[in-house]
């Protein structure tokens, strides 16, 4: 028998940023634009595990491997009584790394899709019985609390992956300042941050050769159509992402392969052929910027890891 995970609902603090909304409220911006969290359903979230395998997708792998090297030093610097806070997901291999090094008592996994975050604390809570499992539903990219019962005196918040990276720098630097704010004194903040490289490098992870990363991008339309009230047509949009050198970003965007008008919840709205809808952002970062940036948040940099190819790097930070 499975042992039960303790599980927080914190989504009604963020009630009134509902799917409806945010969706409206993007296309009606110009240029039309919608936040990245709404990637996230369940098979949006799925999508998003198989990029992370994908040979294009470097930051995945190298994090990983980064985060293998330095696990021991992670764990020493956490102290032992260390409890572990995520935020995402607690699926990927990365997570299982710092728990088997730190061995904390108590896990906290936060994520905005509720049936993969139980999936995924569920797995951990079989795979680690030592391990005290909560779950909280919650859009961390909002202010937000360490919920009742979760026993985290010394918590060390891991956020990999660089999802920091799709928060534009000025939004990037305020969410560094929410997490000091939720920190005790003695906590921390192990981060991933994906660092600025060659342009086909770059362009090549947000355009994998097996069209993951298309799907997961026009997974937004079919959401669109699952969840709301629309017709719009996912065929009738292609994928498209660039680097952006002046922004120093990936940009990610749906664009209409024809004139069309489409209607979401009884309103309509118009694509010109060639118009796009910008879906994402992921700025990469240079070591010294991302360290200004947590400077400028109250924190500071302990420790820095990064791979041979100077790809990805790993920051440790101290509230
Ligand atoms: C979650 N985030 C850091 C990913 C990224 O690389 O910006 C999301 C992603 N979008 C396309 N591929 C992956």
């Amino acid at each position: 028998m499975p042992l039960s995970i303790r599980f927080h609902d914190q989504r009604s603090q963020n009630a009134e940023h509902s799917l409806r909304e945010t969706v409206l409220a993007g296309f009606a911006e110009r240029p039309k634009a919608t936040p990245p969290k709404l990637f996230y359903d369940r098979r949006g979230s799925e999508l998003f595990e198989q990029i992370c395998r994908q040979p294009e997708y470097y930051p995945t792998r190298t994090e990983e491997l980064i985060l293998a090297r330095a696990a021991r030093d992670i764990a020493g610097i956490a102290g032992r009584d260390a409890s572990l806070v995520e935020l995402g997901s607690g699926a990927s291999r990365k997570v299982r790394l710092l728990l088997e090094a730190m061995h904390p008592a108590s896990y906290l996994g936060i994520d905005i899709s509720e049936d993969f975050l139980c999936a995924s604390t569920q797995r951990l809570a079989d795979d680690y019985p030592w391990l005290e499992v909560h779950a909280a539903c919650a859009d961390f990219s909002r202010p937000m609390s360490l919920p009742d019962g979760f026993a985290g005196e010394h918590p060390l918040a891991f956020f990999p992956g660089s999802s920091i990276g799709n928060f534009d720098p000025r939004e990037a630097q305020a969410f560094l300042a929410n997490l000091h704010e939720l920190l005790p004194a003695k906590g921390g903040l192990l981060i991933g941050v994906d660092l600025v490289k060659d342009r086909s490098v770059l362009e090549a992870a947000y355009n994998d050769r097996a069209g993951v990363t298309a799907a997961f991008n026009l997974n937004l339309l079919e959401r669109i159509r699952r969840e709301l009230d629309s017709d719009i047509e996912p065929d009738s949009f292609v994928h498209r992402a660039f680097f952006n050198q002046a922004d120093s970003r990936i940009e990610m965007h749906l664009v209409s392969s024809r004139a069309q008008d489409v209607t979401i919840e009884g309103e309509r709205f118009h694509f010109a052929a060639g118009e796009s809808l910008h879906t994402e952002n992921s700025y990469k970062y240079s070591a010294e910027d991302f360290h200004a940036l947590a400077d400028g948040a109250g924190f500071r940099a302990l420790a820095m890891w990064t791979d041979p190819l100077a790809l990805f790097s790993v920051h440790y930070l101290q509230r």
